[in-house]
Formats: C-alpha cells, sequence, structure tokens
C-alpha cells in the first residue's frame, strides 16, 4: 500500500490530482497558511460556493468544486487546535482524514493530496500529526481500492522528515 502514498514538496494548489484538502477554520471563509494559498488560487468563486456551506465543525469536511484549481475539487476540513492533546486532538484529526477519504470514495476520486492539517497556526506536534496522517490512510486505502494516490504535501522540512519517519514506522 506504501507504493500508492507519496511525499511532495510543493505548493498543494499547483498539482493535478483530483482532490486537494484545505485545512480550513469552522467558518469556511478563508485564512491564512494553505487556506489562504487556495481560496487565492482558485478565485472568488470558491468563496462564493464556500458561503453557501454554513461553516464546518471540527473533525469534519465539506466538499466543493476546484474551480481555477487544476484540482477538480476542494474537500475543506477543520483540524483541531492544540491545547496540550488532553482535548480529544488526536481523535479529531483522526476524523478530518477519515471524513476527507469518505468524499475521496463518494466521489471516487483517484488522487487525492494532503497539506499537514493543524500543524501550522493550529499548533499541532508534526510528528505526532503525521503518525495520525499516515494512520488512517493505510486503513483508507485497505478500503478503497480506487484510490490510486494519496499525496501528503510538505512546505517545510521537519514536516517531510515527519512524514518520512511516520511511513518507516507504521508501515
Ligand atoms: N501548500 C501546501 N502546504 C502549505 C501551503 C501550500 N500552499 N501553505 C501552507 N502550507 P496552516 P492549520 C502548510 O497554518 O495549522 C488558516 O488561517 C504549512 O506549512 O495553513 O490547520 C485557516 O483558515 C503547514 O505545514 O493550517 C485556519 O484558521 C500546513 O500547511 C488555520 O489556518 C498547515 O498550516 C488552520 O491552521
Amino acid at each position: 500500500m506504501n507504493n500508492r502514498i507519496e511525499l511532495v514538496s510543493s505548493d498543494i494548489t499547483t498539482l493535478e490530482v483530483d482532490g486537494i484538502v484545505n485545512a480550513a477554520n469552522n467558518s469556511l471563509l478563508g485564512g491564512g497558511g494553505v487556506d489562504g494559498a487556495i481560496h487565492r488560487a482558485a478565485g472568488p468563486a470558491l468563496l462564493e460556493e464556500c458561503r453557501k456551506l454554513n461553516g464546518c465543525e471540527t473533525g469534519e469536511a465539506k466538499i466543493t468544486k476546484g474551480h481555477n484549481l487544476p484540482a477538480q475539487y476542494v474537500i475543506h476540513t477543520v483540524g483541531p487546535v492544540w491545547h496540550g492533546g488532553t482535548t480529544g486532538e488526536d481523535d479529531l484529526l483522526a476524523s478530518c482524514y477519515q471524513e476527507s477519504f469518505k468524499f475521496a470514495r463518494e466521489f471516487t476520486l483517484q488522487s487525492i493530496a494532503f497539506p499537514a492539517i493543524s500543524t501550522g497556526v493550529y499548533g499541532f506536534p508534526k510528528h505526532r500529526a503525521a503518525h495520525i496522517a499516515i494512520r488512517e490512510t493505510l486503513k483508507a486505502l485497505a478500503e478503497n481500492k480506487g484510490l490510486a494516490r494519496v499525496l501528503f504535501v510538505y512546505f517545510n522540512t521537519e514536516t517531510g522528515i515527519a512524514y518520512e519517519e511516520a511511513l518507516q514506522e507504521e508501515r
């Protein structure tokens, strides 16, 4: 299954995949980080579509079209803010991946790219988050044979190393 997982150093908005995942906030109306980059690249029609979604709970996900992005769809998920790990952060982050993979199956996506959800402004420790991401992905890949490629996109070296280590350890 590991040969269906790719680690990519890139700007997620440039990827030609069926779906990209956005690390959004509860309003779904844009923000900084990867969320801001996705809204800039997709154009104002993405924000218009997001306005109709009435926000999103932490740990859940909603889907929109990709608009001006090369990706056909954007799955918006809201990761937990890190509060030290005792307020359900691990389960909420796992849920972000599970809910995103549900859309991947429902929309028969063959390729999906994830940013390192919650590990930027929201402060989730990178290694811990990478383990959760890889673990949930291995489960999803076992259940969804139509999903050919799962890309983990990293924007800093530390995140890339965290994914590599998690892949070695979870395999
Ligand atoms: N492509 C790929 N990864 C990126 C990109 C990009 N273009 N830009 C940033 N990253 P963050 P969070 C990486 O803070 O922690 C927003 O304001 C970044 O280096 O974007 O879930 C939302 O509206 C980091 O590794 O997301 C929320 O309010 C990772 O993406 C809040 O931030 C996630 O960092 C969500 O915080």
